[in-house]
């Protein structure tokens, strides 16, 4: 049902700006800021780029990002993944990317479905019980296009002002904030650990996301194309042409290619079926 050239995606992390401590209620966003529903050409590195606002908010929130992406010609599954913690953040960070690629799916012309959705705990409505957090998920979905000759993926033109204002988002109002114990896997001792749960409350009805606020510039930008590129050459026989230096210089520092990034939590899953 499923083909089976999927590689392993990675995903990374570029945090702007720092903020003083948090007061409540406070309003955390996640905005999908690429790809747009748009046309570009085929690349083996189309970029994923999540943008997350008032990251310090939405720590306690234990976000998750989940997607997968269908190429609607055939109606074949090409690719799916999930940024399981997308919650490891940098504290007072103002502005945090998580990005990765759909490292080698999008190099044909074709018509893709891209669906995501966030899952985020609430602890008024799911007490953590027995050691978990229940979680609620709310997604989106968009078309993009890819053909010969359209533009290349450029995150400025795609975050843009003109275009900017109508990228999808979710919007979390945190209005409280609980201590809770888990064990989780994380812990091989079996010990539990004590992590902070958010109590949300519905956003007010005229509230609209303001993705516009997630704008990427031309060193921002730069900067996570860079890193996508980096990244792709940590690949076993990457499609990606790579600097060989600083590849090279890389996996030196990290020791070695994917399992370095796992360590970290920032692996961006992408199964084969
Ligand atoms: C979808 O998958 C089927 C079965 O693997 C395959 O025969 C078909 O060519 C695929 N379609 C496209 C557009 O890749
Ligand atoms: C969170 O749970 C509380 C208690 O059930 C509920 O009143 C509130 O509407 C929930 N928040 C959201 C965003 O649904
Ligand atoms: C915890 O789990 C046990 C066994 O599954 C169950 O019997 C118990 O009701 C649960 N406690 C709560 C507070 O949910
Ligand atoms: C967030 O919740 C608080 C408390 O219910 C409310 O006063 C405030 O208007 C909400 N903020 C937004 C932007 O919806
Ligand atoms: C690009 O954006 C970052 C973060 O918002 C900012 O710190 C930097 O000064 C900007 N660079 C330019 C050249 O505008
Ligand atoms: C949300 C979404 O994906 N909307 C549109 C994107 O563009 C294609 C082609 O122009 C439309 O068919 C989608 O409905």
């Amino acid at each position: 049902m499923f083909p089976s050239n999927i590689a392993a995606c990675l995903l990374l992390a570029l945090s702007i700006g720092w903020s003083s401590a948090q007061n409540l209620p406070s309003i955390a966003e996640v905005d999908l800021l690429f790809p747009r529903n748009d046309t570009y050409a085929p690349t083996v590195l189309m970029p994923l780029v999540f943008g997350i606002q008032n990251p310090s908010a939405a720590v306690p929130l234990h976000l998750s990002l989940w997607w997968n992406l269908w190429q609607l010609e055939g109606g074949n599954m090409t690719g799916y993944g999930v940024i399981p913690k997308a919650y490891y953040i940098p504290t007072g960070a103002r502005q945090y990317y998580e990005y990765s690629s759909f490292y080698d799916l999008t190099t044909i012309e074709g018509t893709w479905l891209f669906q995501w959705h966030v899952d985020s705990v609430n602890c008024s409505q799911f007490p953590a019980n027995n050691y978990s957090m229940g979680s609620y998920t709310q997604g989106k979905r968009i078309i993009f296009t890819t053909k010969n000759g359209a533009q290349a993926p450029d995150l400025v033109t795609a975050t843009a002002d003109d275009v900017c204002a109508s990228a999808e988002g979710f919007t979390f109002n945190v209005t409280g904030l609980e201590k809770v114990s888990i064990r989780s896997p994380d812990n091989p001792d079996g010990k539990d650990s004590v992590t902070t749960c958010a109590d949300v409350v519905p956003m007010s009805p005229t509230y609209r996301p303001n993705p516009c606020a997630a704008q990427l510039n031309a060193t921002g930008a730069s900067s996570i194309s860079l890193a996508l590129t980096t990244t792709a050459c940590w690949l076993p026989s990457s499609v990606v042409s790579c600097p060989a230096k600083s590849a090279g210089s890389l996996k030196g520092q990290l020791g070695g290619p994917i399992w370095a990034v796992a360590t970290f939590g920032w692996l961006l899953y992408s199964l084969v079926r």
